[in-house]
């Protein structure tokens, strides 16, 4: 097989490097006209590396053979799409879990602490005026965990680093974990002071945590959204965060990325994060490289390295 692949949009400059330089990459996204590209050259292209995938570009690519997705979600990937036609599809797991857990944990300490505050209440000369006030602190909370996967995981080594109290809630009850497992998430969400949204995006988990949810969670408590903007009811947290149902979110992911709703950009108990939980030089870099090796294997004939589908 011909080795060419398709970079349907901007990905980490290296990836995109390595493709071009050893799979003949071309990059979609520099085309004039991308539908004109397609019709004339789609059938040339055996793979193509991205993330965001729909169907009416599977449709384009007659010969596809591998889909590379640039992340461990995969939902911008129209599965069914693929799988109707046995296109394989990889992702870029564990590379990127250290990473994820860092950030929740740099958001639960922001959003506790306020320190997006402190830090203008310091560049803003308040500091003589007088003391910043007193703010909560994690140590002793719960935490609940939605997705116990390899994320969640990481980041409840963290929280437990922490002297936080970890449980969770997910499909199944996992075995040789060490927390409490709760099959019903309002239920969880009432018993802990922290939520922590970690799961897989996609139509399983769309409006997972839902007002019910997010009410039950309640006054005291708090949210973190590093997952996808999807999985939360983003309507039905505004309101609870503006009339204080929820005590406060910290969010890397929306709905409409990388549109934000008007009315989180003015309220002072929300933390916002412009959907960075892998965006660091060495994880990118690694998830990058297993983007490439994904690629390489396919025109070699090899086994996947991480294949999902
Ligand atoms: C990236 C992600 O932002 O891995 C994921 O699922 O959401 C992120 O690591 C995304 O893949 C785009 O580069």
């Amino acid at each position: 097989m011909k080795k060419k692949v398709l970079i349907t949009e901007k990905l980490l400059a290296s990836c995109e490097q390595a493709i071009i330089d050893r799979l003949n990459g071309v990059r979609l996204y520099e085309q004039e006209d991308p539908e004109a590209f397609l019709k004339e050259h789609g059938r040339e292209f055996p793979a193509v590396a991205g993330f965001a995938i729909p169907g009416e570009l599977i449709e384009a690519l007659p010969n596809l053979g591998l889909i590379a997705n640039f992340g461990v979600g995969y939902d911008g990937v129209d599965i069914k799409a693929a799988k109707a036609r046995s296109i394989a599809v990889t992702n870029t797991p564990d590379v990127l879990n250290d990473a994820m857990a860092e950030i929740t944990i740099g958001l639960m300490v922001s959003l506790a602490r306020r320190l997006p505050q402190a830090d203008r209440y310091v560049r803003e000369r308040l500091w003589p005026e007088g003391s910043f006030p007193l703010q909560n602190q994690l140590t002793g909370k719960t935490v609940g965990i939605v997705g116990l996967g390899r994320i969640g995981k990481e980041i409840a080594r963290l929280c437990e680093a922490l002297k936080m109290r970890v449980v969770y809630f997910g499909r199944n009850k996992q075995s040789n974990i060490p927390f409490v497992y709760y099959d019903n998430l309002m239920e969880m969400a009432a018993d802990v002071d922290w939520l922590v949204v970690a799961t897989p995006g996609g139509a399983a988990t769309n409006s997972l945590v839902n007002k019910k949810v997010l009410t039950a969670l309640g006054p005291e408590g708090f949210l973190v959204n590093v997952a996808r903007g999807s999985v939360v009811e983003e309507k039905a947290l505004v309101e609870l965060l503006q009339n204080g149902g929820v005590a406060g979110a910290a969010l890397d992911v929306f709905a409409d990325e990388p549109n934000v709703p008007d009315e989180l950009l003015t309220l002072d108990n929300v933390v916002l994060s412009p959907h960075q939980g892998s965006a660091t030089h060495q994880t990118r870099f690694a998830m990058g490289a297993l983007v490439v090796a994904n690629l390489e294997a396919f025109f070699a004939g090899e086994p996947l390295l991480t294949r999902v589908i």
